[in-house]
């Protein structure tokens, strides 16, 4: 009897397209999972959708002058685009904003609550008082008391990964009006981990072989530590409203109600579906497996917060297992979508329309599975060009042309067989029962190499026959040769389907091969005398310009974003016009300009102001050298009081304006004026 299988994939938040860390950390590996499940017959339910509630959404919404919803509506549908462009087969995209979730989300709340599992408590939590508003999670920032960053959240150091409660920070501040914040008392639900612990240890450690290293180490870590209880209310007007008594003004925290979101999202799949029931992908005695795909920065929600929302709820089944991966790095950078350093997936999609199975390959071949790994656009271009191309596209085209050119297309028969087609066959025959074994351990990028060990086990033993030599001498042998190379392009399409779907699809329209799947690999997948079609090529090599092109649009894009990001500096307090009058500031030329000893920082201009000319310091020289400079306009305040400097007097100062780089640049007129021009 099949198994049933509940498959999910993080929920990513609405407030951003996706980059190829997100598809490489949870789609990719999902994807290939589940396809796999469903070519070995498996009953499954593939989940995603993404994750809109939160704070960044609502502070992004406000920015923006709109609602949160019309913001998580609008992402929800280009991730939900881009997914299916990348041919990640989801049977379900849902939203957390939608009715079906927030029924869910809170029923559970009220059922846990009603049974007595949450704990409440008032307690002090940090208030802008400006904004009358309690200050959650990302409404605050301070400095980090791990690693000393100023800017980390109040729920995470996005610097160094500790979680952190508001009242960790150091010198904390409000974001929405950068004031200290007070504390106030407000009360808020609890979700006891405390009380959990027992079990939780108990059932991690029975889980620990099944486990990736990586994940049981974090999780392990995390209980080793201790668990205290964590809040699961906010005092937030977008989410899901706290529904019982004293809840008013309050919504379910994200990271509660998100979660939830597989279990709403598999309801609203199977809602209408007359053969099959959510509950039996969810709850016991269903006996189906639940298993969550997620990057490592969500293994805690998923190994203890989760399943103590799940086993609380009582009938509910616990994962089997949580397949984390580490993170993908961009060109030896972290991804961020703040400095724009990412590869978009509908960028991607739209520069590369026909190439999807390209990039499924690459990141395939690089997951961070163990550690965090580096998407690099050379190392796109290498392993398109000498894998896909040199070995798969060029096998199974030699393999195709050869059938085709000898024989029509009609696959000639075995006659007696050589060691060596025997030990080829025996091989191939592992293959399948390899790249199981190795999707089965979640081992992604190994089962993709044993696919190209089979491709490559193909190449070589043509390489050695030769049977574009053998034709004129021995037909028979060829025959042998052929229908051998052809039974090894008809496991490979089935085999590269999880990983390469679009191909597959090629080559079994090639092979003319209708609906074999993974079961169905015997021997021989292919009868002699079975008529193939013409083959097209599988892959085409791509050029150094192309991965050129990408690369200065990452600069550019980053460029741009580094002009955009920079920190304005606050409004000075007003000045009256009277005091901005006594300022004189004028147009002068640098006429001359030398280094100063034991002074890195300072040159000793000499100005012509139109008025006099006249010695200035000026702390520019990590940036000008002084025979640059001879000749260059500036803007000079003429009246300041005289300063000395290292014994030189310094009479007015050169006004600069600094750039993202904290390079000084002179303001000067946009076409020359008269020394002494005043500006005003
Ligand atoms: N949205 C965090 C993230 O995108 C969160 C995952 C929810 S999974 C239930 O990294
Ligand atoms: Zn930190």
């Amino acid at each position: 009897m099949a198994k049933r299988y509940t498959v999910t994939t993080a929920l990513p938040y609405a407030n951003g397209p996706l980059h190829l860390g997100h598809v490489a950390g949870v789609y990719i590996p999902a994807d290939i999972y589940v396809r796999y499940l469903r070519a070995k017959g498996e009953d499954v339910v593939f989940i995603g959708g993404t994750d809109e509630h939160g704070v960044p959404i609502s502070i992004k919404a406000k920015k923006e002058g709109v609602t949160p919803k019309q913001v998580v509506d609008r992402y929800h549908k280009s991730i939900k685009e881009s997914l299916k462009g990348l041919g990640i087969s989801l049977d379900v995209f849902g939203q957390t904003s939608s009715s079906i979730h927030y029924d869910m989300a809170s029923d559970w709340f009220k059922k846990l609550s009603s049974d007595g599992v949450f704990t409440e408590s008032v307690a002090q939590q940090y208030f802008d008082e400006e904004n009358n508003q309690f200050l959650a999670d990302r409404y605050i920032i301070g400095t980090c008391p791990n690693c000393a960053h100023e800017e980390a959240y109040g729920d995470q150091c996005e610097n160094c990964g500790t979680s952190l409660s508001p009242t960790d920070l150091v010198n904390p501040r409000s974001t929405l009006s950068g004031n200290k914040p007070i504390l106030k008392e407000t009360k808020h639900w609890f979700l006891p981990l405390d009380q959990f612990e027992g079990w939780l240890i108990d059932w991690i450690e029975s889980k620990k072989s099944l486990l990736k290293p990586n994940v049981y180490g974090q999780v392990k870590s995390w209980l080793d530590a201790g668990l205290h209880p964590r809040a699961i209310t906010r005092d937030l007007d977008w989410g899901v409203p706290v529904p019982v008594e004293g809840g008013e003004g309050k919504v379910l925290y994200v990271w509660f109600d998100a979660p939830i979101g597989y279990v709403s999202f598999t309801k609203q799949l199977l809602e209408n579906d007359p053969n099959r029931n959510w509950e039996d992908y969810w709850k016991k005695p269903g006996n189906s497996k639940l298993v969550h795909f997620l990057g490592k920065d969500n293994i805690v929600f998923h190994s203890v917060i989760f399943p103590s929302m799940l086993k609380s709820m009582g009938d509910y089944i616990l994962p089997q297992n949580i397949p984390a991966n580490e993170f993908l790095n961009l060109e030896g950078d972290k991804f961020s979508t703040s400095k724009n350093w990412a590869v978009w997936l509908d960028d991607y999609l739209n520069d590369f329309p026909d190439k999807t199975d390209v990039l499924r390959y690459v990141l395939c071949s690089i997951l961070p599975e163990q550690k965090d790994a580096d998407f690099t656009w050379s190392d796109f271009q290498a392993k398109n060009n000498n894998e896909l191309v040199a070995n798969l596209g060029n096998f199974v085209n030699r393999a195709l042309v050869l059938t085709n050119k000898y024989w029509q297309g009609e696959v000639p028969e075995k006659e007696s067989l050589t060691e060596q087609d025997e030990a080829v066959i025996d091989q191939m025959n592992q293959y399948p029962q390899k790249i199981s074994s190795s999707i089965e351990k979640h081992r992604y990028k190994e089962a993709l190499g044993e696919l190209m060990k089979l491709s490559s086990l193909g190449n070589k033993y043509l390489a050695e026959t030769e049977p574009w030599k053998l034709i004129k001498e021995d037909e028979n042998r060829v025959k042998t040769i052929l229908n051998i190379a052809v039974q090894i392009t008809a496991k490979l399409s089935i085999l590269c389907e999880p990983f390469l779907p679009e191909t597959s699809a090629k080559l079994k329209a090639m092979l003319n091969l209708k609906t074999l799947n993974w079961e169905s690999l015997e021997e021989e997948n292919i009868p002699s005398g079975h008529k193939i079609n013409t083959p097209s090529l599988l892959f085409e090599r791509l050029d150094d310009s192309v991965v050129e092109d990408q690369r200065l649009k990452l600069q550019k894009a980053k460029a741009e974003a580094e002009i955009n990001e920079k920190d304005v500096e606050p409004q000075k307090g007003t000045t009256s016009f009277d005091d901005f009058q006594k300022m004189d500031i004028r147009v002068g030329t640098i006429i001359e300009a030398e280094k100063i000893k034991k002074a890195k920082k300072l040159l000793k201009l000499t100005v012509d102001t139109g008025i006099d000319q006249r010695t200035v310091v000026s702390g520019i020289a990590k940036f000008y050298k002084p025979e640059e400079i001879i000749g260059q306009q500036v803007s000079i305040l003429v009246n300041l009081a005289p300063r000395t400097m290292l014994g030189i007097e310094s009479e007015g100062m050169i006004l600069m304006a600094e750039n993202n780089q904290g390079e000084l640049q002179f303001i000067s007129p946009s076409s020359k004026v008269n020394n002494g021009a005043i500006i005003a």
